[in-house]
């Protein structure tokens, strides 16, 4: 038995994984003992997950749809060989360029892939499609995150590592973020630190396990995070709680936010949020008090019409009282997917460059153009969340999924599949024939994480590398192959990368800054650096702002002014209010949010849809997990709601539900539960059973487009044969080969 460490390929946590492998097969998982950010832990998923990889409905050659032997749309799957595929592509993507340009042709790619396939992705994208038409998962996940932090301490990630919390930090705030659920490991250092007599303050409308273990839980109404952390800071401002030395020193615009809290009094705020004013005081008391203090975000910071706000609310927090540049006081972004932070640092985004300068910054275009030896557009590229709308305009005619699973994953899904159905050539790279490549004109088979070599950054900017441990089985290619194979057919020059190690070396070259003192040996040999590494003798730099300069023109950090306002069409009229009531310089940080679609009589209850600890995003992995399945069917696809809201409504636990929004209709089982509040329904999205996202709307973040991921909802008891028809519908919407646009028109919701 042979044993190889790879990087879990889930969670951003990014533990390390000892992977025995025998006949060519993952037979046991354990986590690798010692300086590993994993410590010798892994959850139930990095211990588990690992059956999709020797799956056998895994995709073993490309397919294309075709009828009577050729190419339509119109046909059913066929394998071909590689050649076929990458020649029918590449004669497509040259044809709609010449004809309707560049900006015709989109890709969305992966944080599933490694450093170096993103690096390939968008290089590929950019200097032989000529688009900055490219983004990934970070869109509907951290991208209010990265937005948030970089207008207001200079740089989108986290600040600190995740064993400083377990070491360091006296005290925690979680604002919308349950790792117990979504990051384990990082779960296990906030129960150390707990143990060491660390204070816990949890932010969430939901009862998580921590909230449970919380020296102060504040149970918020959904969407109220601006009201409460405004009365945190009202409380912290009034009280003389602020680091008024580091706020001179350091930051600028502290009289924007003093101004702004003075509507935000905790005991009005308990009026309206549902939290006691008590409660709120408590925990402004212990966060500004008790150092160093960290906070950690999730998706209850972000999946808001006002996302950035609250990250600038985050970040409001962190400046007024110091709370960062030293061991365990910061902010964690606990990043969602493996290389989520990679692929942004890759570049992997519409506006910005893999050394994180803007794609019109005419410094970074000449230093790319002359790197390449192409020429670049200066144009922002189309968002993840605007493809549906700008193919159903008929401006993009080639549409190309990396590793990623959109019909489960976007919001509002008919609206995607609609879209799905009209583009001219829709293209799908993936390890399996998911819902998404059903609905793909062309499936190219990628390798996963086990069976390849490269790098994977985590939440924490430590850069790990990720050692192949068994073969491919199949006709199939790493993405990196698959990128540099249709890039010689579209007789591009630059990627005649032979290894994923080749391509490293010119990552360093594109973004010396982060990346230039990582050498492969010296990342493994280091278990992991963090970047910035801009020279073999650099350390790594586990911690940011050490010397409390950020990384904003001046080297100061801003604070940024938020308000929440009662209905979402007042809000542009209230953020140019604030501006000119605090005479803003124009293009200063500020935002307000609301409520976006609030629960009303038609539709009285609000959908929240959060992470179970078994199954990963649309599950397409760790469904294929018996001992994952299995562990999970206790929750399976549910509503979880609360003992009154489900006496009010007549139902009990375990019956069936339809499930009905303004934009579709599913079928789940009712789960009962206390720690949801009232009238409001908690529902995982890892099931196309009970398909959260065909619920959700289209509501998304001003800045950034990340979606809400909610909706108003309202739900009735069906019968146990109801429910199956329901299924069966499912199904067939789900996993028949082909839906056309005539029938997605017909579509009634
Ligand atoms: N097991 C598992 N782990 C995962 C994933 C998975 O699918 N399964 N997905 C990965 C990915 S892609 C990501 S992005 C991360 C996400 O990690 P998290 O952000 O921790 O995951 P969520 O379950 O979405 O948790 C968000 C929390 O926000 C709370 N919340 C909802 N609305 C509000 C609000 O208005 N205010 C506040 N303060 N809180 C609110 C919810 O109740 C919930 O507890 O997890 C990663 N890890
Ligand atoms: N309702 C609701 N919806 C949500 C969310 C929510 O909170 N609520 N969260 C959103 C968030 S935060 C995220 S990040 C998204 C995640 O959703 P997506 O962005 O769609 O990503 P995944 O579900 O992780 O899909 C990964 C796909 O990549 C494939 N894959 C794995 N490894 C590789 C590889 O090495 N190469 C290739 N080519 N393919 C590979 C897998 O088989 C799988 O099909 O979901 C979003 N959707
Ligand atoms: S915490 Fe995340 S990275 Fe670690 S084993 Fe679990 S899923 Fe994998
Ligand atoms: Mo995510």
């Amino acid at each position: 038995m042979k044993e190889t460490r790879v990087i879990c390929p889930y969670c951003g946590t990014g533990c390390n994984v000892d992977l025995s492998i025998e006949d060519n097969r993952i037979v046991k998982a354990k986590g690798s003992c010692g300086n590993y950010v994993n410590d010798g832990e892994l959850c139930l998923k990095g211990l588990y997950g690992w059956d999709y990889v020797g799956a056998n409905d895994r995709l073993k050659k490309p397919l294309i749809r075709k009828k009577d032997g050729v190419f339509s749309k119109e046909g059913t799957f066929e394998e071909v060989s590689w050649d076929e595929a990458l020649e029918l592509i590449a004669s497509k993507m040259k044809e709609v360029k010449a004809q309707h340009g560049s900006d015709a042709i989109a890709g969305n790619f992966s944080s599933r892939s490694t450093l170096e396939e993103n690096y390939v992705a968008q290089k590929f994208m950019r200097s032989v499609v000529g688009t900055n038409n490219i983004d990934h998962c970070a869109r509907v996940c951290h991208g209010p995150t990265v937005a948030g932090l970089a207008q207001t301490i200079g740089c989108g990630s986290s600040t600190n590592s995740f064993t400083e919390i377990g070491e360091h930090s006296n005290c925690i705030m979680m604002i919308g973020s349950n790792p117990e659920n979504a990051h384990p490991i990082a779960a296990m250092y906030i129960q150390r630190a707990l143990s060491r007599g660390a204070k816990l303050i949890v932010i969430d409308p939901i009862k998580t396990e921590l909230a449970k273990k919380a020296d102060v839980h504040l149970q918020l109404k959904p969407e109220h995070n601006i009201p409460i952390l405004n009365a945190i800071l009202h409380h912290i401002i009034t009280n003389n709680l602020q680091d008024t030395n580091f706020i001179s020193n350091h930051t600028n615009g502290f009289e924007y936010v003093k101004e702004v809290i003075k509507d935000y009094s905790p005991e009005a705020i308990e009026k309206t949020s549902g939290v006691p004013a008590e409660l709120i005081k408590k925990a402004a008391q212990m966060y500004a008090t008790i150092k160093p203090a960290i906070i950690t975000h999730g998706m209850g910071i972000t999946h808001f019409n006002h996302g950035v706000g609250n990250v600038f609310n985050i970040s409001n927090l962190i400046l007024s009282t110091g709370n960062i540049g030293s061991l365990g006081s910061g902010d964690l972004a606990i990043r969602g997917q493996q290389n989520v932070q990679g692929a942004c640092d890759m570049g992997m985004l519409p506006d910005i460059f893999p050394n994180g300068k803007k794609v019109f910054d005419k410094e970074a275009i000449k230093f790319y153009e002359e790197l390449w030896n192409c020429k670049l557009d200066n144009k922002v590229g189309v968002r993840r969340t605007d493809i549906p709308d700008v193919i159903l305009e008929d401006k993009v005619k080639i549409f190309w999924t990396v590793g990623e699973n959109p019909v489960i994953s976007d919001p509002n899904t008919n609206r995607l599949l609609k879209a799905l159905a009209h583009v001219d050539l829709y293209i799908v790279q993936d390890l399996f024939l998911t819902e998404t490549a059903l609905k793909a004109d062309i499936v190219l088979p990628a390798v996963s994480n086990s069976e390849k070599t490269g790098c994977y950054t985590n939440a924490e900017r430590r850069v790990q590398l990720n050692h192949q441990a068994i073969s491919p089985v199949g006709d199939i290619k790493n993405d990196w192959q698959i990128i540099c194979a249709l890039a010689k057919k579209m007789d591009a020059q630059g990627f005649d990368f032979s290894s994923s190690e080749e391509i490293w070396q010119e990552i360093r070259v594109a973004d010396p800054n982060r990346y230039g003192g990582m050498s492969y040996a010296r990342i493994d040999k280091e278990k992991g650096l963090h970047w910035p590494c801009p020279s073999e003798d650099h350390p790594g730099s586990p911690i940011l702002y050490m010397n409390k300069e950020f990384l904003t023109p001046d080297k100061k950090g801003n604070f940024a002014p938020v308000i929440f306002v009662d209905n979402k069409k007042d809000i542009e009229k209230a953020e140019q209010d604030l501006a000119k009531r605090l005479k803003l310089p124009s293009t200063y940080p500020h935002m307000a949010g609301s409520v976006d679609e609030p629960a009303d009589e038609e539709y009285p209850i609000e959908l929240l849809t959060t992470r179970k600890v078994y199954h990963y995003t649309v599950g397409t992995m760790t469904r294929r997990s018996p001992a994952l399945e299995n562990g999970a069917d206790i929750h399976g696809p549910c509503g979880e709601i609360n003992q009154s809201t489900a006496a009010a409504y007549g139902v009990q636990d375990g019956d069936y539900i339809a499930v009905e929004s303004r934009y579709g209709r599913i079928a789940v089982k009712v789960e009962v539960t206390p720690v949801v509040p009232d009238k409001v329904m908690q529902m995982s999205f890892h099931y196309w059973e009970g398909h959260a996202n065909e619920l959700t709307s289209e509501g998304a973040d001003a800045i950034t487009r990340t979606p809400t991921y909610k909706a108003a909802v309202k739900f009735h008891k069906i019968s146990n044969q109801e429910y199956a028809q329901v299924l069966i519908e499912k199904k067939e919407k789900f996993y028949s080969q082909k839906i056309t646009f005539d029938e997605y028109e017909e579509v009634e919701i």
